[in-house]
């Protein structure tokens, strides 16, 4: 019997990736531009917390938009809405973005004059966590209805997290979500990462998430 070939095609994919996104992290930090990856559950506020941002930075920072969907312009007709540069990838399926993804959609950007680039990941817990996209932030997003446990199902993507987002806190009050009991699931799996609990909705809490993001910008500066 003839041995069987193994070729190994997902880590030889992860390896180009990897090389690919540390490239692409490279030529942006040069111009001192600072990309940050949004992850979050389809509904968790992904879209909201960048509107929320541009609402309060843009008249001051310089921002562009990576939006990324399966199918649709949706997110980044919003975005558009607003003045900010917005970029649609339609992954056609594809249930993350990846480096290559990126590469293209910064195409279409002056990247050299941005301080700020935002990637709207595609919406689920698991996939985006697995794929470097070549930005320098990781931001996983939480809302208060998807409930506390969901660290210990999705350990993987908050593994990923540089900065965690509990999001639609005004939600509260009419659940049995756990903030400390999500923040004690949170810390083993990304003990330097701080969570901001705010509401998109309300704009309780943005404020700390802000301060953070202009402290990222002065360093990447
Ligand atoms: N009550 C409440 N609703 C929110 C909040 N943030 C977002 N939403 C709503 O949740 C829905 C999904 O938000 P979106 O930003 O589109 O999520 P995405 O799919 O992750 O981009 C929208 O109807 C938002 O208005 C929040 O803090 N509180
Ligand atoms: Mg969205």
């Amino acid at each position: 019997m003839n041995d069987v070939k193994l070729i190994r095609i997902r880590e030889e994919i992860l390896a180009d990736n990897r090389g690919l996104a540390e490239a692409i992290r490279q030529r942006l930090l040069r111009t001192r531009t600072l990309m940050v990856n949004l992850m979050a559950s389809p509904g968790g506020g992904k879209t909201s917390l960048i509107l929320k941002t541009i609402e309060r930075l843009a008249q001051k920072v310089r921002i562009a938009v990576v939006e990324a969907d399966i199918d649709s312009t949706v997110d980044s007709e919003k975005v558009a809405a607003t003045g900010v540069p917005a970029v649609q990838i339609e992954t056609g399926g594809f249930c993350h973005v990846d480096a290559a993804m990126v590469d293209r959609a910064l195409e279409s950007l002056d990247t050299e004059s941005l301080d700020v680039i935002f990637i709207e990941n595609i919406g689920n817990l698991v996939c985006p966590a697995e794929s470097d996209t070549g930005a320098h932030r990781n931001v996983v997003i939480l809302s208060v209805p998807e409930g506390d446990d969901k660290p210990l199902k999705y350990p993987i993507m908050f593994s990923a997290a540089d900065v965690v987002v509990l999001n639609k806190t005004d939600y509260l009050s009419f659940g049995d979500f756990d903030p400390d009991a999500f923040r004690e699931r949170v810390h083993p799996l990304a003990p330097e990462a701080p969570v901001f609990e705010l509401s998109c909705r309300t704009g309780e809490g943005i404020d700390r998430w802000i301060d953070w993001l202009r402290c990222e910008l002065m360093e990447a500066d």
